[in-house]
């Protein structure tokens, strides 16, 4: 058992500083090609993000959630309602990272909006003292390890030639969407012609206990996990289904926060988590999560949500922290936009890694004529 401090103790004493300004904006960016689930169909992204201006110094926070609430409850409309009337009254200048989690207690779910505002006030801490965000979370820069999730596709021959170009880009894993009738026939298609790749499925909840048969035969192509089969909301019946199957689970849109792992993980729901740090109310929780599965000999990942360059180079920093085991949902910008609002971009390097951006804060400069180019909707709050 781990016996160190919390891997956050340190974190939770630091405090906010004087906020100048605070907006909030809403981007739309093309995807380069439709993201298909077995949930919804994107096209574009479409995402909140919060600027907060304190003491001469900037910034970014970006809300994983969707316009719609397809994937999860949260919305960026939803989250611009709670940020504004509830979270925003919250924050008050010298108050401790720990205190505010306190607060944010109060507001009960919308993790998304939380993480929205912990992760930018966090990442104004580090550009105050001048460290990337890696450092201030107590982290030693490492190569983070790439991952990448191929949508649905019309037919296997397209899914074919993704798997192929991301295997030769050197990906550490792949993930492909599966749904009810796109599953078997497909993960068998690129098992036969990809034998040796670490190559998992992620169903977003579109199977039922009943199926568990039929979830059995993705047990013959050696799959890293199959990601959330059963219900969006469910716990139980993922413990009895992964009984059933020698797959590990993972669970992605079930776990809201570390209660919701503890529970997982007592019932023997998964052997594997996805943390998005968005989806479990931001870095603090997403470390303890880690740290938590971890002690238990459970694997977890850092999941996506197509972010932007804002959040995707969160999720960089964050997949330093103990606990992040196996490669994340982490893929180069270019999979999802022709131009993102930040520089740098993320590449894989020529063995699939990624360098953790430099220099202070979370390390990328948001490019001014690509946001407005990009934004629907902007408000000063302060
Ligand atoms: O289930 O992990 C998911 C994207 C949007 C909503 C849900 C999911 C995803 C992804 C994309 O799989 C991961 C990424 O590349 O960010
Ligand atoms: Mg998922």
């Amino acid at each position: 058992m781990n016996t160190s401090p919390s891997p956050t103790a340190s974190l939770e004493q630091m405090t906010i500083g004087r906020l100048d300004h605070i907006d909030l904006a809403v981007v739309k960016l093309p995807f380069v090609a439709p993201f298909g689930t077995s949930v919804y169909t994107w096209t574009h992204k479409e995402a909140l993000l919060i600027r907060i201006e304190s003491e001469g110094l900037t910034a970014w926070g970006e809300c994983v959630a969707d316009p719609d609430p397809y994937y999860f409850y949260e919305t960026t409309g939803t989250a611009r309602h709670i940020i504004k009337e509830f979270l925003l009254p919250l924050l008050e200048p010298g108050i401790t990272l720990a205190g505010l989690e306190t607060r944010f207690r109060h507001v009960r779910g919308h993790g998304m909006a939380k993480a929205t505002v912990e992760n930018a006030l966090i990442n104004l801490i580090a550009a105050r003292k001048g460290v990337p965000l890696h450092q201030l979370l107590g982290r030693p820069a490492k190569k983070i390890m790439s991952g990448i999730s191929i949508g649905l596709k019309d037919t296997t021959a397209e899914l074919l030639a993704a798997v192929e170009s991301a295997v030769a880009k050197k990906y550490h894993r792949i993930k492909m969407k599966v749904k009810k009738g796109q599953d078997i026939d497909r993960v068998q298609a690129v098992r036969q012609r990809f034998p040796d790749i670490r190559l998992m499925v992620d169903a977003n909840g579109d199977y039922r206990l009943e199926d568990a048969a039929h979830l059995r035969l993705f047990d013959a192509f050696n799959l890293m996990m199959v990601e959330q089969p059963l219900s969006y909301n469910d716990i139980y019946q993922h413990s009895i289904l992964q009984k059933e199957l020698r797959t590990a689970v993972c669970l992605d849109e079930s776990i809201h926060g570390l209660a919701d792992a503890a529970t997982a993980i007592a019932l023997g729901a998964c052997r594997i988590i996805n943390i998005k740090q968005g989806r479990v109310g931001g870095l603090m929780e997403s470390m303890r999560i880690a740290r938590y599965a971890a002690d238990h000999g459970i694997d977890a990942w850092s999941g996506g949500m197509d972010e932007t360059g804002i959040g995707r180079a969160v999720n960089i920093h964050l997949q330093t922290a103990e606990g992040f085991s196996l490669p994340g949902d982490t893929s180069e910008t270019r999979i999802y936009f022709d131009e993102d609002l930040v520089e740098p971009g993320v590449v894989l390097d020529p063995q699939g890694y990624i360098q953790i951006p430099s220099g202070p804060g979370i390390g990328v400069r948001v490019i001014a004529d690509r946001l407005i180019k990009r934004c629907i909707h902007l408000e000063r709050l302060r």
